[in-house]
């Protein structure tokens, strides 16, 4: 039998890899759309390089995903470029708006183009959620978003909805909750505690300045949450999930628990830096992911104390080598 076909993009990210090594499990023939850059960042991919394939295209450019989606013919396209961090979107919205929301539309209409009947994958966000008007946040409560991403994401997301009424296509969101794993970028906070404290345990650092400690998120695993991706794609309905543990922890606890699995004390070494704090605040986000439970059959696996452990020893070990 033929191999299902999948394409990625943002294969080089987080999510990007871990589903790349999912669908790989799952017999698909793997595409990854990747960007120009004068250097090559295919750190996440490298041990996986072997088994897929890439192919050159930028969301910001609808005739290259219109040659990409040519060239790979795929049944699935699973979208999980962006501009991704919260922070920067302050400092560049329009290139945030261009990418995490423009985007989205330029690849839903390169597909309605080429071939409609490829099933969509959304990589909606819970920062969608912003100040929340609802605990906890389920597929129903309405957005208030609190910075350009969030915005943007809004708009990614009610555009998906718009090209499956619209046009009958196959797209969906996944409203996922932050998610979490040793291939987290470095300027994110769970990695930024996990590195940090892996350094000052090595003696490498004695500080770790963080901005606000009292924020709350739901954090899960994303190697549980690309799975999840998946299963929304198979469903024979068009429909929107959210993806969450349905606990929630503050940056403070996330550090108190960091910092003992090496044996420290958090409140030795965290100090509290200006530069972090963001103009306008996600205070606290949990999710209610009941819906994906009852029909995807899925709920989150890993817990929160084991995915802090996992990320403090991989960055413990990696600095070692
Ligand atoms: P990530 O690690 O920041 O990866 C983002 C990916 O997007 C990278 O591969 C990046 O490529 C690519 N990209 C950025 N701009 C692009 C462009 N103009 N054209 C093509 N590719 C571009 O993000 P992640 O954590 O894996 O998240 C995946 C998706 O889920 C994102 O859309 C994110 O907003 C969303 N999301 C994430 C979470 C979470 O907690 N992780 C929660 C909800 C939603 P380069 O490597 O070249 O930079
Ligand atoms: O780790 P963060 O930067 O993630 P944030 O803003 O929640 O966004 C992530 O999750 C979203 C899903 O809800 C995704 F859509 C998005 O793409 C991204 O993956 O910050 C988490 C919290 C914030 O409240 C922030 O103010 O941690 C607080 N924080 C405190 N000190 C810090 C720091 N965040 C960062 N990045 N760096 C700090 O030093």
């Amino acid at each position: 039998m033929a191999k299902s076909r999948a394409l990625i993009t943002g294969i080089t990210g987080q999510d990007g890899s871990y589903l790349a090594e999912f669908l790989l499990a799952q017999g698909y023939e793997v595409f990854g759309m990747i960007r120009r850059s004068s250097t090559v960042n295919f750190e996440r991919i490298t041990h996986i390089q072997d088994k897929i394939s890439l192919v050159t295209g930028d969301l910001l450019d609808e005739v290259s995903m219109i040659n990409v989606l040519k060239q790979t013919k795929p049944r699935e396209v699973y979208n999980l470029a962006a501009q991704s961090f919260v922070q920067t979107s302050w400092s560049q919205p329009v290139f945030t708006g261009e990418t995490t929301a423009l985007g989205v539309t330029r690849l839903l209409d390169a597909i309605r183009t080429v071939d409609p009947e490829i099933r969509f994958y959304q990589a909606s966000s819970s920062e969608m959620f912003g100040r929340v008007l609802e605990v906890p946040q389920n597929e129903a409560t309405p957005f208030y978003p609190r910075s350009p991403y969030g915005v943007a994401k809004v708009y990614g997301h009610w555009i998906t909805v718009n090209y499956r009424e619209s046009h009958q296509m196959h797209a969906i969101s996944g409203i996922l909750f932050n998610h979490e794993s040793p291939r987290r970028g470095l300027e994110f906070v769970t990695r930024k505690i996990s590195n940090g404290v892996a350094r000052i345990k090595l003696g490498l650092e004695s500080t770790l300045a963080l901005g606000n400690l009292e924020a709350q998120r739901d954090w899960g695993f994303a190697g549980d949450y690309v799975k999840a991706m998946w299963l929304m794609l198979q469903q024979d309905a068009a429909e929107d999930f959210v993806i969450s543990t349905g606990e929630t922890h503050s940056v403070r606890e996330f550090c108190e628990v960091a910092f003992s699995v090496v044996g420290l004390n958090w409140q030795d070494h965290v100090v509290v830096d200006e530069a972090f704090i963001r103009p306008a605040e996600v205070d606290f986000l949990v999710g209610d992911s009941s819906k994906a439970q009852r029909l995807l059959g899925w709920k989150a696996e890993v817990e929160f104390p084991a995915l802090v452990e996992m990320m403090v020893r991989h960055d413990l070990e990696s600095l070692r080598n």
